[in-house]
């Protein structure tokens, strides 16, 4: 089984709110079917849940009452966007089912404490692909917190201990430098040598999640304990079958290892 995390940058134009990309996800659900492997889908926030938990100051919790709009609406916004993602993979022909993040994850000051895999473990048991996402998810601490997709997929690999763990994105893996400036490169492998001086260089991003180095802080814990992933360009056509099928491809490789 292979933990599939389709980033909110490939699949909605984060310029634009509540923009989803819909040849994009289209040919991401078609490249899906063709690999014919067993996936657990996590997918980012995007345009839909960004600007919202931006806005509303969610990332930090709760501490004024106009935050619980922000709660509502940047919930209903990721339920709109699953769905999308949702029933773009069962018109390409994959028998997926959304999950709802909040209803089975809980956080104590941001970190994920609980994450109830049962409804997971059961669907893929049935043969169908769980649909997970980044969300508003209840904290202990602070109220609310925004669980990123990525933190999920975490936490989906500790319980689920998949074969593989794939990121889908809209760059070619982790370049070192940002992508908007000129003459960035990509690291191929990222290995405990490396890591400390890859993550300097890369900015912190906007998002209500912390972009590209958020993601690879991740990346890294998760290979701390024995799982390597790939970060692959979803928006050139064919990468993401290769990377699903564990076939050569463009991507950045981060190691399992001692990161310590
Ligand atoms: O895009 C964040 O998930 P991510 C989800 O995976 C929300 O960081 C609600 C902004």
């Amino acid at each position: 089984m292979i933990v599939l995390k389709l980033g909110g940058s490939l699949l909605t134009d984060k310029r634009r709110k509540f923009s989803f990309r819909e040849e994009v996800a289209r040919r991401v659900a078609r490249e899906i079917v063709q690999s014919g492997v067993e996936l657990v889908v996590v997918h980012g926030g995007g345009s839909f849940g960004h600007p919202l938990a931006v806005e509303y100051g969610l990332a930090e919790g709760i501490s004024r009452d106009e935050q619980l709009r922000g709660v509502a609406l940047t919930r209903g916004a990721m339920t709109r966007l699953n769905l999308l993602v949702v029933e773009t993979m069962i018109e390409a022909g994959l028998n997926a089912v959304g999950v709802q993040t909040s209803a089975i994850a809980a956080c104590e000051d941001g970190e994920l404490r609980r994450l109830e895999l049962a409804p997971v473990r059961g669907f893929l048991e049935l043969g169908i692909t769980p649909v997970l996402y980044g969300d508003v998810v209840l904290d202990s601490a602070r109220g609310v917190c925004i669980l990123s997709g990525d933190t999920l997929v975490a936490g989906l690999a500790q319980g689920l201990k998949p074969e593989r763990i794939v990121l889908a994105a809209d760059v070619d893996g982790v370049l070192d430098r940002s992508p908007a400036e000129e003459g960035a490169r990509l690291i191929p492998r990222i290995t405990p040598a490396n890591y400390r001086e890859v993550l300097a260089a890369l900015p912190s991003g906007e998002d209500a999640t912390g972009g590209m180095r958020r993601k690879l802080s991740e990346l890294v814990a998760i290979a701390g304990k024995g799982y390597s992933s790939v970060i692959v360009n979803a928006m050139v056509e064919g990468r993401l079958k290769k990377a699903l099928l564990g076939e050569r491809v463009k991507c950045t490789v981060v190691e399992r290892g001692d990161y310590r």
